[in-house]
């Protein structure tokens, strides 16, 4: 008999036909989230779970008995409790490389929105305004040519950079945990300290996943080293910045905008401050949110699901979670 699993979002059409090949299934089609006591009913007779963003933790493992891997149909894990996974020998898989490109192409629309001021004067003139082209008061700042600092040189902050370099001639600066030469010589990108990189930059794109040693990676401190003319775009977790000190620093004018893709508290609060600024422009943490890429992220996690209820390694085993494979 096929193995049972549960997908526990709502996935393109050719990814449930690809699924139906090989797995019965129960399926929650809908936008709004699953309630969990719900999920953990229907996880009883499962082998696998399709999903992101639902928390793996012990709760779920010890209401899911025949639990064996959790499929993300994302790049980031860090909805999993991977001590409990561990404990449990549960796989854990995700998508990455395949939204490389569109995440990429989402931060360069971030960053060229809140340079220019693209939604602030979309609704200036929507209200009726029209300005003298010498009105500085509807003037940008320059994308070409400056400073752009990233912090995370994983395949997204990599593909941002190629973008920026090749794009626009801008100069490209890096913090990553470890330095990455070759990416060095093939974007002409300079490793600076995280310290370094937010005085130097006119730019930052922060792409670090969300781990206990990113949270709050960039906080009042971090804030304080910018240029009072800095451009600061998240669009990994909202989590990895102090959004108090973020809405502090934007308050007291020590960067110029930001263009936010995530948020620590998703959905986002629509009395949070930050909503209101006009030198702020918000998006529903859409960085991978196109057809194309969706479908190749849902077959990319769908086949992750395969390998490991079929008796193979997985292509896209969570580092952390590798030696459950070599047990
Ligand atoms: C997913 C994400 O791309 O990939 C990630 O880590 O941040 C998410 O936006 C999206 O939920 C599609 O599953």
């Amino acid at each position: 008999m096929l193995p049972q699993i549960y997908i526990a979002r709502k996935i393109p059409v050719e990814v449930e036909n690809y699924i139906a090949e090989h797995f019965r299934y129960k399926k929650w089609d809908r936008l709004e989230p699953i309630p969990r006591e719900y999920l953990f009913e229907q996880l009883a007779d499962c082998e696998g779970l399709l999903t992101s963003g639902t928390r793996i933790d012990q709760e779920l493992l010890e209401r899911s008995p025949k639990l064996k891997v959790v499929s993300n149909i994302s790049v980031g894990y860090n909805n999993f409790d991977l001590e409990a996974m561990r404990g449990r020998k549960i796989l854990g898989t995700n998508t990455p490389k395949v939204l490389d490109d569109t995440v990429a192409d989402l931060i360069l629309s971030l960053m060229l929105s809140v340079a220019r001021r693209v939604p602030e004067l979309d609704r200036y003139v929507r209200a009726g305004h029209w300005s003298s082209k010498d009105d500085e008061n509807i003037f940008g700042v320059d994308v070409h040519h400056k400073t752009l600092g990233i912090i995370g040189m994983g395949n997204i902050g990599q593909a941002v950079a190629q973008r920026g370099k090749w794009g626009f001639g801008m100069n490209i600066l890096y913090h990553n945990r470890h330095p990455k030469p070759d990416v060095e010589q093939a974007l002409d990108a300079a490793y600076r300290s995280k310290e370094e990189l937010l005085r130097e930059s006119d730019f930052i794109v922060l792409m670090t996943p969300l781990t206990p040693e990113t949270r709050h990676y960039i906080g009042e401190r971090e804030f304080a080293m910018m240029k009072p003319s800095a451009v600061f775009i998240n669009a990994s977790r909202g989590a990895t910045v102090d959004e108090a000190a973020l809405i502090n620093a934007l308050r007291q004018k020590q960067i110029f905008g930001a263009g936010l893709d995530v948020f620590e508290q998703e959905p986002v609060d629509p009395n949070n401050p930050l909503l209101t600024m006009d030198n702020v422009v918000v998006l529903p943490h859409i960085g991978s949110a196109t057809m194309q890429t969706r479908l190749k992220m849902g077959m990319l996690a769908a086949r992750n699901l395969v390998d490991a209820l079929y008796g193979r390694k997985p292509s896209h085993l969570v580092k952390e979670l590798q030696e459950l494979y070599e047990s």
